[in-house]
């Protein structure tokens, strides 16, 4: 049988203290058939953020590149392909807990919601949800600023009777959206965080970004989140270390984004793909191992990495339900109810305040 959790936790006073919203640009979407657009144009140039950000990482004694960086075009289409291997379980899992569940979970959606997808890109869960919601708005967040433009528009055209908004964003870096939500009460926001992408966040990282999600929920918004749940080692260690390698051509193709980021000179087949389960943190650490010493041009600079030395590319949390319940709690939400497959291998948390 499926199963579905509920329960109702303290509530956590106090206010909301995120860093101030990175946003690369916003555009409205206004309804088809001729999507209107509205542009805020770009304080400084989002390209120049990220390869700071990029280069900062790559440079500390222990080289991390933050995860965001894996989804250029050609990552998003490994992404993409990953998600069909039968290694990797959590992209099917979630779906059938969506089909199984779709009408209890739509009936705890408030009327007239914003719905909000943090890391819409091609807006394809979004879609479906709308068709079962009562939704006044849609908001589409994406790093991708440029191509989510298109996406949104295309939902424009499907629900003509939802205003639809592409909001180019890092959201990992903390938010503000309260202008942009404007009356919450009237129009209640339901952040919509699929694919289990809270788990790249390490907890105390989940704990304040969705903090920031909840300050903006009013009296009757929402979090509806997915999460991939702990499960036998082995098969979360599988869905990271697949047999085509395409999860080790995914995580390669990072060192590309950083050459074209960067004009740094990393080659790709010099480094491999590793992937474990760290029992003590409860993630999957990906890396990036060099085959033998590289010395790798960055802007000014060489960057010596020793053989054996790993580049860390991903963290990916998995969570016992307590656990998540626990990051949901200390970031202030107080009622949650949870749907899970017949397995327990993955979380559908809806949270309010
Ligand atoms: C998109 C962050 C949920 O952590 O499982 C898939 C990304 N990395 N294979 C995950 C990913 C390697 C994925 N998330």
């Amino acid at each position: 049988m499926f199963t579905t959790l509920e329960a109702s936790a303290r509530s956590t006073a106090g206010g909301d203290t995120g860093p101030a919203l990175a946003l690369s640009r916003s555009r409205l979407v206004d309804r088809a058939p001729a999507p209107q657009v509205s542009a805020q144009l770009p304080e400084m140039s989002a390209d120049a953020m990220r390869a700071a950000e990029l280069r900062a990482g790559l440079l500390k004694r222990s080289a991390t590149i933050d995860p965001k960086f894996l989804y250029d075009t050609q990552g998003c289409v490994l992404f993409n392909a990953i998600c069909e291997l039968d290694e990797y379980y959590p992209t099917r899992t979630e779906r059938a807990v969506f089909e199984m569940y779709r009408t209890d979970i739509a009936s705890h959606v408030p009327k007239a919601a914003q719905w909000i997808d943090l890391g819409c890109g091609d807006c394809a869960k979004s879609r479906t949800w709308l068709e079962h919601v009562d939704a006044s708005r849609f908001i589409g967040v994406d790093i991708a600023a440029e191509w989510i433009e298109q996406s949104v528009a295309a939902v424009g055209r499907r629900f003509p009777d939802i205003e639809c908004l592409a909001q180019g964003a890092d959201f990992t870096r903390g938010f503000d959206m309260h202008a942009l939500l404007g009356d919450v009460e009237a129009r209640p926001p339901l952040f919509f965080y699929p694919g289990s992408s809270i788990g790249n966040f390490a907890p105390d990282s989940a704990v304040t970004m969705l903090e920031s999600v909840r300050s903006h929920l009013g009296s009757r918004g929402g979090l509806l989140v997915c999460v991939d749940l702990r499960k036998d080692p082995a098969i979360m260690k599988r869905a990271y270390a697949d047999g085509l390698g395409v999860t080790a051509a995914f995580n390669k193709n990072v060192l590309r984004v950083a050459n074209k980021l960067l004009g740094s000179d990393f080659r790709t087949e010099n480094f491999s793909h590793q992937a474990r389960f760290d029992e003590v943190r409860g993630c999957i650490e990906m890396r990036l191992v060099a085959n033998s010493k590289q010395f790798v041009r960055l802007g000014g600079e060489i960057r010596t990495f020793e053989e054996g030395e790993p580049i860390v590319t991903e963290h990916s949390y998995k969570y016992t339900p307590e656990q998540f319940v626990t990051v949901l709690q200390r970031a202030g939400f107080t009622r949650h109810k949870m749907w899970t497959d017949p397995q327990s291998w993955f979380g559908v948390f809806l949270a309010s305040a």
